[in-house]
């Protein structure tokens, strides 16, 4: 199920959990707040919750990620472009078939959060948000990525100009309307 903690402000290895200490767990309504869904969804095949997010949301599109140092091409320069923080101009969603994760997303008062993401977690950040990706120390996942239309994956890192691009306006109106 769904775990989730801000972080240490220290990072000493990126594949640790990185808690705060004492701990500081996050609740699944916060992550609501933010914007985040998280549904755990353990047997896709039986279950539709899957299939009705992706109804709901117009994902009609779904390809593959094995992030493992064996199978991803570029791996060290990828691995490293996904912990940059960044945003998107679409959704983030991602079903983890196997093995796990941690996506970092950033609160309201720019602490971040990690969120465990786990075989049979589908995580979707929304558009706007700040965040980045990091494998843990056994250094294997394998998700679907989920997309409405033709896929664009471009991440802005984060600096003055995204700052000032409109998705960001738009995400803060989101999220002040949810809390
Ligand atoms: C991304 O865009 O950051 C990724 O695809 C990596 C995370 S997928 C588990
Ligand atoms: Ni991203």
């Amino acid at each position: 199920m769904v775990n989730a903690w801000y972080m240490s402000d220290t990072i000493v290895d990126q594949r640790q959990e990185c808690h705060r200490s004492p701990p500081e767990f996050c609740s699944l309504e916060k992550l609501a707040q933010l914007g985040v869904v998280y549904r755990h969804i353990p047997t896709p095949e039986k279950d539709t919750g899957l299939e009705q997010v992706c109804a709901e949301q117009g994902y009609d599109y779904r390809d593959e990620i094995v992030i493992n140092r064996e199978k991803l091409p570029n791996y060290d320069e990828k691995i490293k472009s996904f912990f940059e923080e960044h945003l998107h101009t679409d959704d983030e969603a991602r079903y983890i078939a196997k093995g796990c994760g941690y996506f970092d997303v950033r609160d309201k008062q720019d602490r971040w959060i990690r969120i465990l993401s786990e075989e049979g977690d589908l995580l979707v950040l929304p558009a706007g948000i700040y965040h980045r990706f990091t494998v843990d120390e056994n250094d294997y996942i394998n998700a679907i990525r989920l997309f409405k239309g033709v896929p664009v994956w471009t991440p802005y890192n984060r600096g003055k100009e995204t700052d000032q691009m409109p998705i960001r306006d738009e995400y803060a109106q989101k999220i002040a309307n949810a809390s």
